[in-house]
């Protein structure tokens, strides 16, 4: 009736202003909705027979009709033309909120029941409270290794242990892809499993969202996995923007590294991630032996996290893992951090000495921690840094031919620069 439809109006509306809100007074929080940008107009997406090889990486700042951003407030849109790009042509497509979510939040668990065009899917995940009373904040961890649980308690968050695999299978053909997502949205869906996964993290703050909160606040949590679970994470976090920190771990090859410098580091070949399992997207095939006709590479998925507080760990060890590749994905991306005004909500850490893979690390633990008190508990503070280490520091300027612009502050007015940028510290390379 009328009421519901006015009173949805102006939930529509309070969204916006907070939205838009959250970019200029609080770089790091979070947005209260999912996808701010899901209402703006994009142009027709160029079609994957007709793309321009490009070399360099595609300028996060210009876009699709060829114009380049000016204002703080264009980038809602333009995030959104990235994440229509990186769905088409990388990932598959992330459907929004289905019809109906349900569930429950008890100190030991979470429940998920999806309904939608008469399909049903239920998952669950685990809660591990930390001491002291809630509510709490939580951060999800994808898959059960690689990720600090102990510290991310003793920091004062929540663990929501959360098993991908039910809700998007390994081990399938991409013909017949299994698991909740699927059981919704077809087995034949060409959507690959990371999205899968992220829409299941989704579905689960959803459910924190309508449990009144006694326990978990929906408006504090955090994602990490390890690995193929670290490709999970930064997918998440891009694609949620009620997430407030994304915490990648050794992500390799369809993870954080560029695409574009994958074949030249040697790391894992973008034919072997793509073929190993559905991670990625079926539209990726045509790309595996092309990612420079990609219109699109991981700096933006990066980008598509600003300025939410994110923190890239990476083992510069393992060339398999393309951490070279991977440090030119957070440089390239702080770059709209920067821009934003908001270069110390992002962090990459390659500086470690245990060459082995998801290895608990000693370095970690105080910048995770302090990390998790500044964008979730909303104490402390913490100041990005980029700590690469000099076994596989990428360099930026070789993989980019634009420059960053300084953006304005008003949706409307010229570009010029705004306080809270010229106070910001843009986050600098170190080598050690
Ligand atoms: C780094 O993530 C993956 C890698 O892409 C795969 O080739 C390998 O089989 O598994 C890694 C992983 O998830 O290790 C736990």
């Amino acid at each position: 009736g009328e009421p519901s439809v006015r009173s949805t109006v102006i939930a529509l509306a309070t969204a916006a202003i907070v939205g838009a809100l959250a970019l200029h007074v609080g770089p790091a929080s979070a947005a209260g909705v999912e996808n701010e940008g899901a209402g703006c107009p994009v142009p027709a997406l160029p079609d994957a027979g007709s793309l321009p090889t490009v070399s360099r990486l595609p300028d996060p700042f210009t876009r699709l009709d060829g114009t380049r951003i000016t204002t703080t407030g264009d980038w809602r849109c333009r995030r959104e033309e990235i994440k229509r790009l990186a769905e088409k042509f990388v990932y598959g497509t992330k459907p929004a909120k289905p019809a109906s979510v349900t569930g429950t939040v008890s100190a030991t668990g979470i429940t998920v029941n999806v309904a939608d065009s008469g399909r049903t899917a239920s998952f669950s995940a685990r809660v591990e409270l930390p001491s002291g009373s809630g509510p709490f904040p939580a951060v999800v961890v994808l898959g059960g290794f690689g990720a600090d649980t102990a510290a991310i308690k003793a920091a004062g968050a929540a663990v929501i242990s959360y098993d991908p695999y039910p809700v998007g299978r390994e081990g399938t053909p991409r013909s017949n892809k299994q698991g909740a997502f699927y059981s919704v949205y077809g087995s034949s869906s060409s959507t690959g499993l990371l999205v899968a996964w992220a829409w299941g993290v989704s579905r689960i703050i959803d459910v924190i969202e309508q449990s009144g909160g006694s326990i978990l606040r929906a408006d504090a949590t955090g994602v990490t996995g390890c690995s193929r679970f670290g490709k999970g994470a930064i997918v998440t976090g891009a694609f949620d923007q009620r997430i407030a920190l994304t915490m990648p771990i050794e992500s390799g090859s369809a993870g954080v590294p560029i695409f574009r410098g994958i074949p030249g580091e040697g790391a894992q070949s973008l034919s072997s991630a793509y073929g190993e399992q559905p991670w990625l997207g079926d539209a990726f095939g045509s790309f595996t032996g092309a990612p420079t006709r990609l219109p699109v590479d991981t700096h933006e998925l990066v980008a598509m996290v600003a300025p939410r507080g994110l923190f890239i760990m990476d083992n510069p060890h393992i060339a398999n893992l393309g951490p070279r590749s991977a440090s030119v994905a957070a440089l390239a991306g702080a770059e709209v951090y920067r821009a934003l005004g908001a270069g110390d909500n992002i962090t990459y850490w390659s500086d470690v000495q245990d060459g082995s893979h998801c290895a608990n690390r000693a370095e970690w633990r105080e910048p995770l921690q302090r990390t998790i008190q500044k964008f979730l508990l909303r104490t402390g503070s913490h100041t990005g840094t980029m700590r690469i280490s000099s076994r596989a520091q990428g360099n930026l300027a070789e993989w980019r031919d634009w420059q960053t612009p300084v953006l304005g502050t008003s949706p409307s007015s010229p570009a010029s620069p705004s306080p809270s940028l010229s106070l910001s510290n843009p986050p600098s390379p170190s080598t050690s």
